[in-house]
């Protein structure tokens, strides 16, 4: 429950941090704003999918008879709306969209920023109740005004302006960062404002989870094999066995780990070499924010920030925790390359 006098809301912090930048003219403020104003937004329509669901009787049509769109297409229209409509983005890549969806009306076509995004990841988890999220990836553009393009997007994770995910969990988080620290916000449902929760986040000290989908053991890399060995066997002063903790839900699984310390890794397989994840908009800006939360990210040999991308959708091996673990896996990854 918000008590004014004692909470710092996201606005509130967005623009003591813009002051610390004495020429920057709050497009950056805004755009954050309108991602979290269509988080909300989302977040309504994500507790009421469950109710109709249960009901059972409305099937695909609402009781207007509308038909119901599934939500991560309901996701995705409303963060596009939202950012067009703000005017400080000039182009998106989605994981819902095959190509750019490019902005060059008078407002959004002057915008100085790109967004890459997974509007509602983990999706699949929906009809269970698990935890899902949104996550998003801010650049700069590269190219001149008029509508954003491609060559925007195609920029590695250490271009990043900022980076964020929003957690639909027991309670509705969002969690950003500006390469300048990690800060976590809870949503008050009651009054429908993010309050500064989760200030300066950090992994901590112990290392207590691994977290991949056992179920493709078969398929793993014998350096992942190892690992996962590694991390069931006993020693005290490394703090094992870890304890196993997999959601199948990129943002929850993250967001755990970072609070608890621990590793997640989606690696490639022998079916697919690349693994699951998508670099642009879940590896890259879950890396960034790892990196400020004093974590590491590796597709097993290299950084995952360092990577050129190549093409909008393209996927990536990924490792994702506290220094320490990842770095103790890519050895692994090394020494049974
Ligand atoms: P999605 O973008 O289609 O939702 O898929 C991504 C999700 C991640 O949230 C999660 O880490 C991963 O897929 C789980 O995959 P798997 O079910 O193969 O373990
Ligand atoms: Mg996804």
């Amino acid at each position: 429950m918000v008590h004014r006098s004692r909470i710092t809301t996201l606005t509130e912090f967005i623009i003591q941090r813009q002051s610390e930048y004495p020429h920057a003219k709050g497009a950056l403020t805004r755009l954050l704003n309108d991602i979290a104003t269509a988080a909300k937004i989302v977040n309504r329509e994500i507790n009421a999918a469950g109710l109709v669901d249960i009901l059972g009787t409305v099937g695909k049509e609402n009781v207007q008879g509308e038909t119901q769109k599934k939500l991560d297409v309901f996701a995705n229209e409303m963060f596009i709306t939202a950012l067009k409509g703000g005017g400080e983005c000039c182009a998106i890549a989605s994981e819902e969209n095959e190509k750019v969806i490019s902005f060059s009306n008078e407002f959004s076509g002057l915008g100085k920023y790109v967004i890459a995004m997974d509007p509602l990841d983990g999706s699949s988890n929906i009809e269970s109740n698990v935890s899902i999220g949104t996550i998003f990836s801010i650049y700069r553009r590269v190219s001149d005004a008029g509508g954003g393009t491609q060559e925007d997007l195609l920029q590695p994770g250490l271009n990043l302006t900022a980076a964020g995910y929003i957690i639909y969990g027991s309670s509705t988080m969002l969690v950003y960062t500006t390469g300048k620290g990690v800060n976590g916000f809870t949503l008050d449902p009651s009054v429908g404002i993010f309050c500064l929760s989760h200030p300066d986040m950090h992994y901590p000290e112990k290392e207590t989870i691994y977290s991949i989908n056992e179920g493709n053991y078969i398929y793993f890399p014998e350096g992942v094999k190892r690992y996962i060995k590694y991390c069931q066997e006993i020693d005290k002063e490394t703090n094992r066995p870890y304890t196993s903790r997999y959601i199948g839900s990129l943002v929850a699984d993250f967001h755990r780990n970072l609070i608890k310390g621990g590793i997640f890794m989606y690696p490639g397989t022998t079916v697919q070499p690349n693994g699951k994840l998508r670099l642009l908009y879940e590896c890259s800006p879950i890396a960034f924010i790892a990196e400020q939360a004093g974590g590491k990210a590796s597709d097993g040999y290299r950084r995952i920030t360092e990577i050129d991308p190549e093409t909008l959708h393209q996927r990536s091996p990924f490792f994702v925790g506290p220094k320490n673990m990842v770095e103790k896996v890519e050895a692994f990854m090394k020494e049974y390359a």
